[in-house]
């Protein structure tokens, strides 16, 4: 039998409010019904960052302190706000042979609560065919979101709750708690500027937009990481890892925008951890790359964003295109690898 392993990422689905970037509904419901109408077993894999509980408030308020009620009220905001997407998954794995796994990327670390699973599925009526993972492999094809070789953003995989005042939470990283406490600021005020991509071309093409981060970037240096220990006493989500920060600068020195300068040694420390694979995929940069390795012989591809983002060309920006991996097995033989962008 044929089967199709579909990959897209970073979709970021919102409240529908000013830090939803999601926008293009009917483009992404189009995908869905396309790849339900073919044939044989297909495997829609949601490579992270599908929902955006990073950005959003819960009830008007951000805070760090996620516990599994407000990831549940979160989740239950973007059901109502987009329930023709949660009708389109419905009937895409209504087919027998379909199947969606849920990778966890950083803005849906929230996906690891059972409640949040448990209410994805029963809006998607069905309890086996959808699977909740940190991966995705088999023997030649390796998948994940791309957070865990993101020093900023990788997650405590030992420990990804921590109980704190009598309640057990979500053992954010530094990245998160930079962006709901600091960062945030800046999607509130340049909505439109924040949905450039590579970000140094949108700092570079907006000064305001370029000094108003420097001013948040100053202020959570000196808050977040250097009084921290005297601001943050005793609460343990606003623990720094400082170890991450100098991996980070001995990785990529002081860069920490350009996500096409970070990419080859995010996927060398990918293949130490799953060697000898034939394909490799990620998200989480918001580019587009494909490549065939040129001394070992496998397929690197990141996955770009399907949030509404922009990129610069010339003096312009224009709307980025949404794209997505097919890998195609005949009676499990590996057919066919494409980094492809969809067209309605
Ligand atoms: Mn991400």
């Amino acid at each position: 039998m044929n089967k199709n392993i579909f990959v897209i990422s970073d979709i970021e689905l919102g409240q529908g409010d000013i830090f939803d970037d999601f926008k293009d509904e009917t483009m992404l419901i189009d995908f869905i019904n396309k790849i339900s109408q073919e044939p044989g077993k297909n495997i829609l894999i949601l490579n992270g960052d599908t929902f955006d509980f990073l950005k959003m408030p819960y009830k008007d308020v951000f805070t760090h302190h996620i516990t599994e009620d407000i990831s549940l009220w979160k989740m239950q905001r973007i059901i109502d706000t987009y329930p023709n997407i949660f009708k389109a998954l419905r009937y895409f794995i209504s087919k027998r042979s379909n199947r969606i796994q849920f990778n966890v990327g950083n803005h849906d670390f929230d996906i690891m609560w059972p409640s949040v699973q448990n209410l994805i599925k029963k809006t998607l009526k069905e309890n086996t065919k959808i699977v909740f993972a940190q991966e995705f492999n088999n023997q030649e094809i390796h998948i994940e979101h791309g957070h865990q070789v993101d020093y900023f953003h990788k997650m405590d995989m030992k420990k990804p709750f921590i109980k704190y005042k009598g309640k057990k939470l979500l053992n954010l990283p530094i990245g998160s708690v930079s962006i709901i406490k600091y960062f945030i600021e800046l999607k509130k005020e340049f909505p439109y500027e924040e949905s450039i991509y590579p970000r140094h071309q949108a700092f570079e093409s907006f000064p305001t937009f370029k000094k108003r981060k420097q001013k948040i970037a100053r202020n959570f240096i000196l808050k977040g990481l250097l009084l921290n220990f005297i601001i943050g006493i005793g609460d343990p989500i606003s623990n720094v890892p400082y170890i991450n920060f100098i991996k980070h600068v001995f990785s990529h020195g002081l860069e920490t925008l350009d996500g096409s300068k970070f990419m080859r040694k995010r996927f060398k420390n990918i293949i130490k951890l799953h060697p000898n694979k034939k394909v490799y995929i990620m998200g989480h940069m918001h580019i587009t790359h494909h490549d065939i390795h040129p001394t070992q012989d496998h397929i690197q591809i990141v996955t770009d964003t399907w949030r509404h983002e922009f990129r610069i060309q010339k003096h312009d920006t224009i709307s980025k295109l949404k794209n997505y991996a097919k890998i195609v097995y005949d009676n499990n033989k590996l057919i066919s690898v494409d980094l492809l962008t969809f067209v309605p």
